[in-house]
């Protein structure tokens, strides 16, 4: 059975693209789109590519032999994905030789091995494989796993089930005929995939249609959009209507929050690829962990009664299947607003000067605040989230050498994407603010209370058009479907 395809995803030139018009058109209009011409000087596309622009294999299993990765079996089912097997480099190089390509299985009727998820930069830091393009580095994920863990329980943060720590910067290797099955991204984040060789099909679903691709209960969807269909099981299915993209080598495609999508190696294929959110997508991660959270506590009703702290097991089991519950959520929003209201302060430096608030990185910040901001009164809203959750101490933060760390790569990101100039650095007015404040911020309620109080102090010298206030109060940063 076919599928009905609406329309091709939009292809840009990324060289003629400023951060502005990407961040207007896609980021904030969730709307997916290919990008050019952004990764002729990776050494990825040089060593990892012969120039007939098949993968040199030779180069993995010289270089990487060792390193032990995650490969999925793609002609075998396993629950929503494909089964998964951990081999070497050295391993699958050598299966993916002697295999050859085809449709899901080889000549040899053995299944089709596809190698993903593997974590190339964190585990080889120095070789800099590629530069991730200015549209992508405005990713709080990576950022926040590079100085912090999401979750610190040790009971549901196995070594090999690392949902929570480590990071979301991936390679993936495959021959012709290995796929990815019909999903949408974890947390509901962004990602980014660019095709360092060969070429994929990518069918996408925008987030408004995605309720067809589920059966009558809304428990399971569908695994292969190209298999033959149960109407009775997934009764919109044949309604869904999708964007269709044929990705080349060296294209960048961006895939946006929710968007459900399935993808087909057309050719031996090697990609990297990213997941990531920021304040333009925070609201879907929190949505998604809302749903998340009520379908925990909704299976273990049954023992409510029995049970001496329900909450606490419904957020472990919470934390456990999504990789984070409400309080590594908060305390998450709770340490980016305090790296925005540190750069924000460092940005005034002690100047006197009604128009600092002008600038682009200003106006980023003021955003980001905006975006938690309104996250913070919804998990008090549609959370019921209206005690303490977490403690985040700002004062022991801004003498803590790690968060200061976040808050500095998070300047320097910005100072990247507006070709800002460095400000001057002194983070003692905003002590003297936070003394006059408080230090505790426990719950969403603080939080929203430090966030005004904060604005309110950096707007003190402000006329009356205060572009802070105004993007903190009047703006209703993208929540588009
Ligand atoms: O390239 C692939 O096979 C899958 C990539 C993907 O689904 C994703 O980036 O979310």
């Amino acid at each position: 059975m076919g599928v009905k395809i609406g329309g091709q995803i939009e292809k840009v030139n990324g060289r003629e693209l400023s951060y502005t018009e990407f961040a207007e058109r896609y980021l904030a209009q969730n709307q997916p789109v290919v990008l050019t011409g952004l990764m002729d000087d990776w050494k990825a596309s040089k060593e990892w590519v012969f120039t007939h622009g098949q993968p040199n294999l030779y180069f993995f299993s010289t270089h990487f032999s060792k390193s032990k990765v995650q490969v999925a079996d793609c002609g075998t089912r396993a629950f929503s994905d494909q089964k998964r097997l951990e081999m070497s480099v050295l391993e699958f190089v050598n299966h993916w030789l002697l295999q050859g390509s085809g449709d899901n299985f080889d000549g040899n009727g053995q299944s089709v091995l596809y190698l993903k998820d593997w974590h190339f930069v964190k585990e080889y830091p120095e070789y800099q494989a590629y530069r991730t393009p200015p549209f992508f580095t405005d990713d709080w994920l990576n950022l926040y796993l590079d100085n912090y863990r999401m979750h610190d329980d040790p009971d549901s943060c196995q070594e090999n089930n690392d949902l929570c720590c480590s990071d979301y910067r991936f390679v993936y290797m495959g021959a012709k005929g290995s796929w990815t099955p019909l999903h949408a991204d974890v947390f509901r984040s962004y990602s980014w995939s660019a095709n360092v060789c060969g070429k994929k099909k990518w069918l996408l679903l925008p987030p408004l249609q995605c309720n067809l691709l589920f059966d009558r209960n809304m428990k399971s969807s569908v695994y292969n959009i190209f298999d033959d269909i149960s109407e009775t099981k997934f009764p919109g299915f044949k309604k869904a209507i999708w964007l269709e993209c044929i990705q080349e080598q060296n294209e960048i495609i961006f895939v946006p929050s929710g968007w459900y999508h399935q993808v087909h190696n057309l050719e031996d294929t090697i990609s990297i690829n990213h997941n990531w959110f920021n304040a333009y997508n925070l609201s879907w991660v929190w949505d998604l962990l809302l749903r998340d959270y009520k379908e925990a506590k909704e299976y273990i009703e049954d023992i409510k009664d029995i049970c001496d702290d329900f909450e606490g097991l419904c957020q472990r089991n919470l934390a456990a299947n999504s990789g984070m519950n409400f309080n590594d959520f908060f305390i998450f929003i709770s340490r980016f607003s305090l790296a925005n209201v540190l750069e924000l302060y460092y940005l005034r430096g002690e100047s006197n000067s009604e128009s600092w608030h002008w600038s682009a990185t200003v106006q980023h910040f003021a955003l980001n605040l905006a975006s938690i901001r309104k996250i913070a009164l919804k998990m008090k809203s549609e959370g019921g989230v209206q005690g303490n959750l977490g403690i985040h101490n700002l004062m022991e933060s801004l003498g803590d050498p790690t968060f200061l760390k976040l808050s500095t790569d998070l300047g320097r990101i910005y100072a990247v994407i507006h070709e800002q100039e460095k400000w001057s650095c002194t983070k003692k007015i905003l002590m003297a603010d936070i003394e006059k404040h408080g230090s505790q911020v426990c719950s969403p309620d603080d939080l929203v209370k430090f966030i005004d109080y904060a604005v309110s102090n950096l707007s003190g010298n402000c006329s009356e058009k205060n572009t802070l206030l105004s993007v903190l109060y009047d703006a209703r940063p993208h929540q588009v479907n």
